[in-house]
């Protein structure tokens, strides 16, 4: 086994150009993941076979520490928290890691990833403080040592370790550096990285100095977060990622690649605001301006804040991000771009070392030429764009690009926001490429000849010149190309219309069969390993043996579909299909597509009232006294006691606090002020008689986080309610949104308490008990469950003693407080097909939220009137082929009317079975 780890070991180095393994270059194409948004493993290898589909050769993963720690000293690994698992796929699929485990991540997680638990831990986090740092070290010694197995020298995946996040606010370099060596003390020995906040204008970088890491790198976003307006580009810059360290490679270590929703203006705008012009203008300039040779486009896939894991200031439950692929793991217009860049930058090796080159003058100084080339090999790559990003005009100019094989005038033309890099003096399998106004998709030789596949706007034209000793044989097998030849140069002129064929044999060469087509055609091409496949909506790999292609593949519809390859029969998912050999040489074969699909209706409600604390004599004998009088969090109650829900243990979800005092006679009203976070509610009964609700208090501005009052209710009690001498009880329900992150690394946002922060009733002294989430759910983790009493009493989880519930329906008009409803529902999709399922909320009326609880999983929060109304489902979660339990708690604020529930489906396609 030891010899087996060894063969299997691989020298990991780099320099000012890349990073190397075994003394080859290797150009990091990566897109972010968070397994943590995606509580169901088997989908994760779903999701990393599609980036790997898109020419993605890494993935970068965040390591969630709050995601895996309950409590100090608990950590857990298991079930959807199995990084292992999640490693050792990158391993099989041959996709490098970016390892991430913080320990802060940002990420619009609830406390920026730390653990709820660190906000009664005194001591500054992210900083050196010796308590915060017993409880850092303590997570980097359980994370560390998983992902130190997994480094690609010792046969696994990890090829960098990223340190800290975006760390340039408070900094504290004696931190910085101790998470490097205690990375270095379990193992890790590729290099380290950071990702160094926007642009280089912010400091400290990490380059140098106590605390310098290895690489460091940029995080750019020059589309800000504005999906309101997405055709607004480069409100955050230009986006070009700089050089920080002279010996290190130009790291962009996360590239925008969507955004979040910080507008609520719907993640279509985002996915807009960052499409595919932007992708084509900014990712192909930062290409080719930096020479960044490392990529991590955040997000590749977004994933969903189930069960309480989002940041309340920028997100809601979905964290779709507008990423090339959706939350329903369905592919988009982004996805095709990424897969033309991703083919292009991971086929080419000289792009793996370039230095800034002589352009090729454009002749019209509206369309701009920058360029860079490979000094080993002569390799040109020349961006051609417009002056003006953001121009919507067409422009056409003239290159003169002095090549190493001549000089050629060629010319070019922009439509609209377009960048294009045109390769030149390139050794392309066994042909000389010498210049070309195509952008080239991607090359492989397979079957004894090569294979070229290139690509232009629709419509049109481009030139192509391959260089031959003696005038090749041209066949044109379809389009129309026209060739000519004369003094070595076979110059091939077309218009990028459809996809055009030509079979060019040249003496002493390998013949050639070059693909022009059109940026759509070009995305209809999958490669896995020299195998190109054209036709199916994915291709998740394609593997040679023995003459046979076995074909792993995705289909939306009937499809007909070639395969380019040297086998010379092909199977289909595992089974063998009839094929023919078309004029291209390609095996021709034919699918079927999926079955359509119903899914059923959901009937058979039953109901139950969810809001027992609310009544006066309700028992809350058990619940935790609240009289604390101090506190870690640096902001401290006008008046003891404590009430803070995190300093009696409930971090997540909601908290009901009941208050005992002996009635004056005189109370007019009740002051509260409690914090949720972001776009939560809290609720009041005094005596089980309603109050009402208010907003509670959230993190206001970055600059101005302390706020003294930050969710103020005045609370009228009604006359007559309560009488002299007489007990009363105050019930308060208040919800728990997550946690502020630390960005500005000061704690005082993400100690931020949470819950109660002040009450008064008149001048009564007031006992105070609260209690929250009961038991911590194992299976689904400590933020699924909160403090409702059917979560206490596991109604949301399948077979809870619903017996007694009444036949209702949730769409019935309700009173203020909780209700809970559940159903069953049987589901028999196709085995062979992948339906994502989402739950859609049909808009009601009144102030309410609805919980989603499916087979005990909380997947989110239904807000009426909130912009989110299909929630995801994913499968693994939600059985395609068995019975599901879907439990809804409805918390109203006043007399509702929710609208209706329905189950729809978000997609429909024939994939291979379990691998
Ligand atoms: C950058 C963070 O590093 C990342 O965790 C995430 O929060 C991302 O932003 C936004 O989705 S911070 C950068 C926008 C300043």
């Amino acid at each position: 086994a030891q010899a087996d780890a060894q063969a299997d070991a691989h020298d990991v180095g780099y320099d000012r150009h890349s990073l190397i393994v075994d003394g080859k270059r290797v150009l990091l194409w990566s897109g972010e993941f968070h397994y943590f948004r995606l509580p169901s493993p088997e989908l994760w290898r779903d999701v990393l076979e599609k980036m790997k589909a898109a020419g993605f050769n890494g993935v970068s993963l965040y390591f969630n520490w709050g995601y895996h720690s309950p409590a100090p000293g608990s950590y857990d690994f298991t079930g959807v928290r199995d990084v292992d698992r999640l490693l050792r796929l990158t391993e099989e699929l041959g996709l490098y890691v970016v390892a991430r485990p913080g320990p802060y991540i940002n990420a619009e997680t609830t406390g920026g990833g730390l653990p709820a638990w660190l906000k009664t831990v005194p001591g500054r986090a992210r900083s050196s403080d010796p308590e915060y740092t017993r409880a850092y070290r303590e997570w980097l010694a359980n994370i560390d040592p998983i992902i130190a197995r997994h480094q690609v020298t010792r046969g696994g995946s990890v090829i960098a370790y990223n340190a800290e996040n975006e760390y340039a606010a408070n900094t504290d370099a004696a931190y910085m550096e101790d998470i490097q060596r205690q990375a270095r003390a379990h193992g890790i020995d590729v290099p380290i990285t950071h990702n160094q906040c926007c642009d280089a204008s912010w400091t400290p970088t990490w380059a140098s100095g106590q605390g310098a890491v290895q690489i460091p790198g940029v995080d750019d976003y020059p589309q800000s977060f504005e999906c309101r307006e997405p055709a607004v580009w480069g409100t955050w810059g230009e986006g070009v990622t700089e050089r920080l360290s002279p010996g290190a490679p130009v790291y962009a270590a996360e590239y925008q690649a969507g955004a979040i929703d910080l507008f609520r203006a719907g993640y279509d705008k985002c996915a807009e605001l960052t499409g595919p012009r932007f992708m084509k203008v900014y990712y192909k300039s930062n290409l080719i301006t930096s020479g960044a040779t490392m990529f991590g486009y955040y997000m590749a896939f977004g994933g969903t804040n189930w069960g309480r894991l989002g940041q309340p200031n920028d997100v809601y439950t979905s964290y779709d991000y507008g990423a090339p692929i959706t939350e329903n793991r369905r592919l988009t217009a982004k996805y095709d771009e990424f897969k033309r860049q991703g083919l292009f930058v991971t086929s080419v090796a000289p792009l793996t070392r370039t230095e800034p080159a002589t352009a090729p003058a454009s002749g019209n100084p509206s369309v701009h030429t920058e360029a860079r080339a490979n000094p080993d090999t002569g390799t040109q790559f020349v961006l051609v764009r417009h002056a003006d990003r953001t121009t919507d005009r067409d422009e056409s100019a003239d290159l003169t690009w002095d090549t190493p094989d001549g000089t050629y005038r060629l010319p070019v033309h922009l439509k609209g926001r377009d960048a294009k890099i045109l390769v030149a003096g390139y050794d392309m399998g066994g042909q000389r490429l010498a210049a070309t106004t195509s952008e080239l998709l991607t090359h492989t030789t397979t079957g004894g000849r090569d294979i070229a596949v290139l690509y232009g706007t629709e419509g049109v034209a481009g030139t192509t010149v391959l260089r031959y000793g003696t005038r090749p044989d041209v066949k044109v097998l379809s389009g129309s190309v026209k060739a000519s030849f004369a003094g070595g140069d076979l110059r091939l002129d077309y218009a990028h219309e459809g996809l055009a064929r030509v079979e060019i044999s040249g003496v002493g060469r390998r013949p050639l069969l070059l693909l022009l087509g059109t940026e759509k055609e070009a995305a209809g091409f999958w490669r896995s390993g020299d195998t190109l496949v054209r036709g199916t909506y994915l291709v998740r790999s394609a593997r040679v043996s023995g003459g046979t292609v076995a074909v792993r593949a995705d289909l939306d519809r009937p499809t007909e579909f070639e395969i380019f390859t040297s086998a010379r029969r092909a199977t289909l998912n595992g089974r063998s299909i009839r094929t023919r050999t078309n004029r291209s040489g390609a095996l021709v074969a034919r699918a079927k597509g999926p079955r359509p699909v119903r899914l059923p209706a959901l009937k058979h409600w039953r109901g139950a009232e969810g809001a027992p604390e609310a009544r006066p004599g309700f028992d809350d004998s058990s619940w935790t006294a609240a009289d604390r009088t101090t506190t870690a969090s640096p902001i401290k109650p006008k008046k003891p006691p404590v009430l803070y829900a995190d300093e009696y243990g409930f971090h997540h979800g909601h908290v009901w606090y009941r208050g005992h005092f002996t009635a004056t006679g005189d109370e007019s009203s009740v002051k509260l002020n409690a914090i949720t976070g972001k776009g939560g509610v809290y609720q009041v009964w005094l005596n089980g008689r309603y109050l009402g609700s208010a907003a509670g208090g959230e993190q206001k501005d970055a600059d101005a986080p302390v706020n003294e009052n930050p969710g103020p209710g005045t609370f009228d009690v009604p006359p007559g309610l309560l009488a002299e001498g007489e007990g009363a009880v105050l019930s308060v329900l208040v919800e728990n949104m997550g946690h502020n992150d630390d960005w500005t690394a000061d704690d005082v946002r993400h100690k931020q308490p949470r819950g109660l922060v002040g009450a008064e009733v008149t001048d009564n002294p007031v006992t105070w008990r609260i209690q929250g989430t009961r038991a911590p759910d194992r299976l689904r983790g400590p933020l699924n469950t909160g403090g409702l009493h059917g979560e206490r009493n596991g109604w949301h989880l399948p077979g809870a003693p619903t017996g007694e519930w009444t036949a209702t329906s949730p769409t019935r008009p309700v009173a203020p407080g909780v209700h809970w409803y559940t159903t069953q529902v049987r589901l028999a999709l196709p085995r062979a097909q992948d339906v994502p399922v989402t739950l859609r909320f049909d808009r009601g009326e009144g102030r309410y939220r609805a919980l989603v609880f499916v087979n005990g999983w909380n997947l989110g929060e239904y807000v009426n009137g909130g912009i989110q109304r299909d929630f995801t489902l994913p499968g693994g979660i939600l059985d395609p082929r068995g019975r599901n339990t879907l439990t809804i708690a409805v918390i109203t604020e006043e007399r509702s009317k929710p609208g209706g529930i329905a189950l729809s489906a978000a997609g429909n396609v024939l994939r291979p079975g379990p691998h």
